[in-house]
């Protein structure tokens, strides 16, 4: 492979936006009221989500750095030689770094984000710490289909999507993304996913409500970007964060609560909120290492190896794409 494009491939921003708009609009007329977790990450909110990976009580980042980095050798034996690495939501690309340390076979790094300022930050890094390796970076949202590098055409791939990213899909979602990643990457591919694991309530809840109010924060972020970007009148101190662990469906759900009886103009359109009504905005689904099996056995993967950290908090896990 030799020349590398300097910036990510981008999509079309006019539609980018009325997308948005549709959702939030969507989202926010629905009952239940709902928006999409993927709209949490503008520029401050990857901030802020760059925040909680470093807060005491959220575990998730920890651990999956420490499986990554103590089994980095074991996990790169399973990336095919030669394969170019795809990255679903790469964000910072720190743990990708664990793997491209390790593995000498890989032929380029592809990473994939919606954020397009935090990939250009990352591939800039990347390209000066591995000046050998071709950095592709593509600005897509990877929960829609996307293209590819045309460059990495008749090569093998191996797909990384870290983070237990994976849990912010509802169950049959998660199977329909495994099955799509599996089309792209090719009937000869392996998958590394980071998988959050099922635990203790409270270890959970504060997970998701750290003390010092970093995750209300990123929660909140999401009405200004679109009082921002939508032109909406959302005030800020009139809602509240809220997250749970529901254990009868294994999830974290994050919400807003509006504190009163109020109206908001969004996007020209009023919307009514009662006191108490929330504005569903994350699931977190937490699996078992059965049920995330059973899942990735569904959607035309074989779970080939699996790795924890001492607590059994958090999970990566080595998947190969199944015999058509
Ligand atoms: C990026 C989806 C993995 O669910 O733990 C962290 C997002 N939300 N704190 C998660 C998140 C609140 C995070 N994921």
């Amino acid at each position: 492979m030799a020349a590398q494009p300097r910036t990510a491939l981008r999509h079309e921003p006019s539609a980018d936006d009325d997308a948005f708009a549709r959702d939030v609009i969507g989202g926010l007329t629905g009952r239940p009221k709902r928006l999409s977790p993927k709209y949490f990450y503008d520029e401050s909110g990857a901030r802020l989500f760059e925040q909680i990976t470093a807060l005491p009580e959220y575990y998730p980042t920890r651990c999956e750095l420490s499986i990554l980095c103590d089994n980095a050798a074991a996990i790169a034996r399973f990336i095919p030689a030669g394969a170019a690495l795809v990255e679903f939501g790469s964000g910072s690309s720190k743990k990708a770094r664990c793997l491209l340390a390790t593995a000498p076979k890989i032929s380029a790094y592809v990473p994939v984000d919606i954020s397009s300022e935090m990939l250009a930050r990352e591939a800039q890094g990347l390209r000066r710490d591995y000046p050998q390796l071709p950095v592709l970076p593509v600005e897509a949202d990877f929960t829609l289909p996307f293209r590819l590098p045309a460059m990495l055409a008749g090569a093998a791939r191996a797909g990384f999507f870290p983070g237990s990213t994976i849990g912010n899909f509802e169950p049959h979602e998660g199977c329909a993304f495994l099955r799509h990643a599996r089309a792209m990457l090719g009937s000869a591919a392996t998958l590394i996913i980071g998988v959050d694991l099922v635990k203790d309530a409270a270890i959970l809840n504060a997970a998701y409500d750290d003390a010092a109010g970093v995750t209300a924060k990123f929660n909140l972020n999401l009405l200004t970007r679109i009082n921002r970007e939508l032109g909406a009148n959302f005030d800020l101190t009139t809602f509240s964060h809220e997250a749970f662990y529901n254990s009868e469906r294994h999830r974290i759900e994050m919400h807003l609560a509006s504190k009163k009886r109020q109206k908001v103009r969004v996007a020209g359109r009023v919307i009514d909120f009662r006191a108490g009504e929330t504005i569903h905005t994350e699931n977190s689904y937490k699996y078992t290492l059965e049920s995330f099996g059973a899942l990735a056995r569904g959607a035309g993967w074989t779970p080939a190896a699996v790795w924890t950290d001492a607590k059994g908090y958090f999970s990566v896990q080595a998947l190969v794409a199944q015999e058509e």
